[in-house]
């Protein structure tokens, strides 16, 4: 089945954003070959930008623009929200190239998107309709949800999503991935990732939060990235990255937590809120929340 098949009818303008958006992956990927350079830029965060970062970013504010569904988009590499159409009933978030600082050694990387039935993008996650992202990887996966289950599809050599995994579930393995230098890690945090060792779990992190939160999907375990020494809200944008991720969690059977409670109960303030992120399985995440008690 393809994904043009698999996402229901009964929201056409729903329908139409997602497959929208699975287009522009083909044309990102098709951009990755002569755009492996650092540009003069950087974004709000201070982050130096690559060729792709604003090429991915162009690629889809265009493409979103010539559909009237969308009232408007905030993108990680734009300062401020780019009103589109004013009728519109959707406002997408998004992370264009997540993990681009991967670009030049050629691991994975994705975008990440996030929509509300909102004109403005200040909601908590979990009024999210729908969210999906995009892997640049061996093969090109979207995966989606429209708080009906977690859905991948692989793009074949015709150009057309094919369904790969239909209902997802986080599985149970044991792996964690953590963020940010162990140096600066807090005391709770620092214990929580003891007790992870002690049980015997993996380390896998690629840098690419995206393609690691993948991973944990389909295998099981933890992502983090916390609060650490200088930064109280850890790294990852809460509008972006973490309310997209933490929604395609949730829908799985997982949960995401800033540590203290659940991400998507958050009401965001502006545009660049971060947040420290704990995204996995219900296991992992009440454990990191009774050791923020102690
Ligand atoms: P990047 O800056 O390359 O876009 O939030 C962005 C992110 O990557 C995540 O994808 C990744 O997990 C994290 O930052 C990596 O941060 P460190 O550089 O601190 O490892």
């Amino acid at each position: 089945m393809f994904l043009e098949e698999h996402i229901p009818a009964t929201d056409p303008d729903l329908k139409d954003l997602i497959l929208k958006i699975a287009d522009q992956g083909m044309v990102i990927r098709a951009g990755f070959q002569c755009r492996q350079e650092s540009c003069d830029t950087t974004n709000v965060y201070g982050e130096t930008q690559v060729q792709m970062d604003v090429f991915a970013d162009e690629v889809i504010v265009t493409a979103l623009g010539k559909l009237d569904c969308v009232n408007s988009v905030a993108s990680e590499e734009r300062p401020d929200i780019v009103s589109l159409n004013k009728g519109g009933a959707f406002s997408v978030t998004m992370d264009p190239l997540d993990g681009s600082s991967l670009m030049g050694v050629n691991l994975t990387v994705g975008t990440i998107i996030g929509i509300y039935r909102n004109s403005s993008p200040f909601n908590p996650g979990r009024e999210m309709v729908g969210a999906l992202y995009i892997l640049y990887g061996p093969l090109t996966t979207l995966t989606y949800t429209i708080g009906k289950g977690v859905h991948e599809f692989v793009l074949n050599e015709g150009g057309s999503y094919q369904l790969q995994h239909e209902d997802l579930r986080i599985g149970s393995s044991r792996l964690y991935a953590p963020g940010a230098l162990r140096k600066k890690w807090l005391p709770p945090h620092r214990r929580f990732i003891r007790k992870l060792e002690e049980k015997g779990y993996k380390l896998r992190f690629s840098g690419s939060f995206v393609a690691d939160v993948h991973q944990i999907l389909h295998k099981g375990g933890v992502f983090t990235y916390p609060a650490f020494e200088g930064s109280e809200d850890g790294k990852l944008r809460l509008l972006f990255e973490a309310n997209p991720m933490g929604f395609m969690i949730t829908q799985a059977g997982g949960a995401a937590s800033n540590g203290r409670g659940n991400i998507l109960d958050i009401s965001p303030d502006k545009l660049d809120q971060r947040v420290p992120i704990y995204i996995g399985g219900k296991r992992e995440i009440s454990m990191i929340e009774e050791e923020m008690l102690i």
